[in-house]
This record gives structure tokens, sequence and C-alpha cells, in this order.
């Protein structure tokens, strides 16, 4: 059973497992989730005892995926892009202490903004930090890719970023497996000062990366997965990841012979790419995402000779595809992507039957009372809530700015100051700030959307499920202002006057709305009646 039908996100799951990971650690997150969810159903990962259960947001996951590394052992760390941010102070500061079982993050970024807020680009991470970066290509190479970089995380003695887009996420290819390699044994590290980020230490870790710097640009001269696609003429493509897939693509559609520099391997091959360079006079660079190596370029070879997102050859923003790329290359005419859709375009909905539109049926008939009537959102299922016919949600910002910005708008004088939150939102990063409220005893009330689930990403679990009560208590709110409600239809006055209370205590207080999602709760009906 060496070759199999996978997705991109598989196909690292897979790699990772083949390449003897003792552990995945990670936090939902669009195109990224499959990855974990592959292993947590696969019986080699089962066999081999491989832990895989949800961390509780994206920084923890990363300090596991380190102290496991720290252990000797190997792990995989797996989050979408915005989730970087989060984990950014673990990761930066990761590249310093540097591994010591393989560690490979996967960032799964997601260009054209399909299920995100923004589209950054991870790859800025990874120069940032100053650590290997890789992005893939297509599926196979996916596979192949994910396994080296565990080799090249240990060979380096530093953790590896793996980008990969949407796109190659979530599109299936078959897939070429190689030998399963066992699992590190346990060897904690005995490198006890390079741990330890004292000044001291720090300064001397940070001078050692330094020093890899060009080894790193060695190892890229050599990579496999960097090269050269000979052809004629003055026109040249240089292709980055996904890219090379699309450039590949319309080159043999249209038949012609460019030559190309594939990089999936960074920091740049410095070398390799010069000689290219010099050859060509017009070069069209293919990066998704930002123009992040197309900046450089310019500033190395002017602004004449390189094309690509900075110069409107390419769209600046959005997802590329082969379409554009024809374009770009001056091979069609026709204007990219102006197929009709098959089916009319529709706006998302929550599902019939959701607890969260009983919760904003009696949020916005509590609001009635009140002059100002914004509520402040965030990020899940509940964030729909924004949209007509509730339009209950003002603001969407990143995972638990819904109570920091009530908390903000309390002190400024907002009354009442309302934010919605979903659970695991509340566990990932809503916490904290419900404290500097209750510190501050800022006015503000909280209504936790409980649906027992990680709804909006297709149901993980979620961390504080069944103990909302007794972490609000702990965080310091007042028991008599913790108040539960069932969302219901029936309920509704009662949760309405439950709703206005709070709104008129001057203190903090938090609503716990629980309800369970009934995605989740039919798959459980339909296991337990093997439907
Ligand atoms: C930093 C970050 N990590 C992950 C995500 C992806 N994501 C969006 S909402 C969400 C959680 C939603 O769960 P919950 O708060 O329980 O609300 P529900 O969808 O169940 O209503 C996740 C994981 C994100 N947008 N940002
Ligand atoms: S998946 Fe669950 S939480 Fe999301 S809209 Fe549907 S019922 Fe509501």
């Amino acid at each position: 059973m060496n070759k199999q039908l996978l997705l991109g996100a598989e196909a690292i799951a897979q790699a990772a497992l083949d390449a003897g990971i003792s552990g995945v650690y990670a936090y939902p997150g669009t195109p990224s989730t499959e990855i974990t969810e592959y292993i947590q159903k696969s019986p080699q990962a089962k066999g081999s005892n491989v832990r895989s259960a949800w961390a509780t947001n994206e920084k923890t996951a990363y300090e596991a995926a380190l102290g496991m590394s720290y252990a000797g052992k190997r792990s995989l760390v797996c989050m979408k892009h915005v989730g970087l941010n989060v984990a950014a102070d673990a990761f930066m500061n990761s590249s310093i202490t540097g591994i010591h079982g393989g560690l490979v993050l996967v960032v799964a970024d997601d260009p054209s903004m399909h299920s995100s807020q923004n589209e950054q680009d991870s790859r800025v991470y990874g120069k940032f930090a100053m650590i290997p970066v890789l992005e893939p290509a297509n599926q196979q190479e996916t596979y192949r890719i994910t396994r080296h970089a565990f080799d090249l995380s240990e060979q380096t003695g530093l953790p590896v970023l793996l980008r990969i887009p949407t796109r190659l996420s979530h599109s299936r290819a078959v897939v070429t497996r190689s030998e399963p390699r066992e699992q590190n044994r346990l060897t904690p590290s005995e490198e006890k000062g390079k741990w330890i980020l004292l000044p001291a230490n720090a300064r001397r870790n940070y001078q050692q990366l330094l020093q890899k710097q060009q080894t790193l640009v060695s190892l890229s001269e050599s990579s496999p997965y960097n090269g050269v696609t000979e052809g004629e003429g003055k026109r040249a493509v240089i292709a980055f990841g996904i890219g090379y897939n699309y450039t590949m693509e319309v080159i043999s559609t249209y038949r012609l012979n460019m030559p190309v520099l594939k990089i999936s391997q960074y920091p740049l091959p410095e070398k390799t790419l010069n000689e290219f360079a010099d050859k060509y006079e017009e070069i069209l660079i293919v990066e998704e995402g930002y123009p992040v190596y197309e900046e450089l370029m310019r500033g190395y070879f002017g602004n004449d000779k390189i094309q690509g997102r900075l110069n409107g050859a390419l769209p600046r923003t959005g997802e590329l595809s082969p379409n554009l790329l024809e374009k770009a290359l001056g091979v069609t005419t026709k204007e990219p992507n102006n197929i009709p859709p098959i089916v009319a375009p529709r706006p998302p909905m929550l599902c019939q039957g959701c607890s969260h539109r009983d919760l904003f049926d009696a949020i916005n008939l509590a609001m009635e009372a009140y002059p100002q009537k914004q509520v402040f959102g965030d990020i899940g299922c509940y964030t729909l809530g924004a949209l007509p016919p509730y339009s209950t949600i003002s603001t969407c910002v990143d995972m638990g700015a819904s109570i920091t910005m009530a908390k903000g708008a309390a002190d400024a004088g907002m009354k009442p100051a309302v934010c919605v939150i979903g659970d695991s939102t509340f566990t990932h990063s809503g916490m904290t700030g419900l404290l500097d409220a209750v510190n501050d005893q800022s006015p503000i009330t909280v209504i936790i959307s409980d649906n027992d689930t990680t709804a909006m990403t297709g149901g993980q679990d979620s961390a504080g499920t069944g103990r909302f009560f007794d972490l609000c208590k702990g965080i310091g709110v007042e028991e008599d202002h913790i108040r539960l409600m069932v969302p219901l239809k029936k309920n509704l006055d009662e949760n309405v006057e439950i709703l206005k209370e709070e709104f008129d205590y001057n203190g903090v207080s938090v609503i716990i709305s629980q309800r369970e999602c009934v995605q989740t709760l039919g798959k459980k009906i339909c296991k337990k009646t093997s439907l």
C-alpha cells in the first residue's frame, strides 16, 4: 500500500507519521485542520502511540511540540496562518534555542481569504526567525518535503517551517509513500544553557543562529527541491512552491520552451538565483501570497527586469491560478477566471436549529431597551450573527478580541458593553481578557455561546467543555453574576430577562448560553444508532 490518494494536508500527516513523529500538536483552523484529523484517525498513529489531542491554542501547541523536541523525539505542530500570530512568541524564541528532536511547524496559508480574516504570508515569519522554510509544489512533493523537513530540522538544529496554501492542502492526488522510520528514542537534551534564554545564553545562541545562515543557503543550493528547468529565449520564470505547478501547467499546455527556476526551499539559493537571473532580460516572479521575494529581486536585479505582482503582471492580492499565469506570460488575451458560476453564490447561514440563532433572537430583544445596540463579536459560526436576519454582531477582529474590545469600550463609557464569544474561542484567548476585566472591574457582559464544540472548523473537541462556570468563577467573576441559560424558543422570555439583568449590572458578568451544536449532536446520534 505505498500509493494513496491524499489531500495535500493528508500527505503531510502521512509523511510525518512515516518520518517517525511521536506527537502532533495543533489548534484547528482552515486549511490546516485535516492534518491532525488524519493522524487522529490513523491506525498507524494509534499503533505507535502518537499523541494527537487538540491543544487549547496555537501557542500551547507550539510549546508542547518544543517540549517533545527537547525530550529528543520528533514533533509536528500545525496551525493556520493567523494561528502563527498567536504562537509567534514561542516560535521566534525557538529559533534562538534551537531544537533537539526534529520539529516541523506546518502553517497553512489562505490566499484569497476563503475562510480567514487576512491573507498574510507565513514565509515572512520563516525569514524573520531565520530558519529553513519549505514550500512544496504538489501533493507528491508535499509528502517528500515533509519527510525531508524532519531530517533538515535535526541536521540544522532548527525548527523548520513548512508552508502550504489552501489549494494544495485541499486538493487530492496520488502520493507514493516511502518506508516508515522508527520514532526517536527518549534522549532529553543535555545542552542546558542552550534552552535557558537568559541574555548571556541568548546572545551566544543568536550568534550561532547567524553563523548557521550560510549553511542554510548552501543547503538550499544543493536542495533537490530547488532547480532549473532549461529553456530558450530572453524571458524566464522564477516560481515558488505551488506557483511552480501552475507555471508548468501553462508551459505544457501551450508547449512553451521557457526556462524556469523552481524554489521550494529557503533561504534563497543565492548563487543559483544570480546565475539564472543574469541570463535573461525579463523574469516573471510567480509566488503565492505576498510579493516577498519579488520585492527583494527588484532590489537585486532592477525594476525593468522583474515582473510580477508589484507591476501588475499578476494581481497584487489573492490566489494565483494557471489562468492568471496564461495572461501574465502573454499566451492568451482572455480575461482569467471568466467562467460563469454554475451555482448562484449564496451567503453563508447558521444551520436550522442552531443554538446561536436562539441566542441572537434573545440578545436582539434584550437590546431593544438600550439606545446603543453594538455587540462585540468574535470568530466562529456565531460570527454569522453579523449578517441578516440577526445583524446582532458589530465586530470580528481576532480570536478573543470580543471580550477585550468590550472592556475597552466600557472603559470609554459605552453602556451596556456586551460581547459574544464561542466556547473554543473563550479558552483559546478569551480567558486572559476576562481576567483583565475582573481586575479592572470593567462593567461588561460576556456571553459565552457554548455549543460543546469547535463547530466552525468541523466539530473538534473544545478545551473547556463542561467547565465554563468553574473557569469563570476561578477567574474571579462573582458567582451571582455567572448566569446559565438554554437557548431555545420556549425559553426566550426568560433568557431576555437574564440578559437585561446582567446588562444593567455595573460589574463583570458572564452568561453561559449552553446548547449543543445540532451538527455534532446529529453525528453522535447517527454513531449511536449506526445510521
Ligand atoms: C488564531 C486563529 N486560530 C484559528 C482560527 C480558526 N477558527 C476560527 S473560529 C474557531 C473556533 C470556533 O469555535 P467556537 O468559538 O467554539 O465557536 P463555534 O464555531 O463552535 O460557534 C477557529 C478554530 C482563527 N480564525 N484564528
Ligand atoms: S455547525 Fe453547529 S454551530 Fe455551526 S451553524 Fe451549524 S449548528 Fe450552528
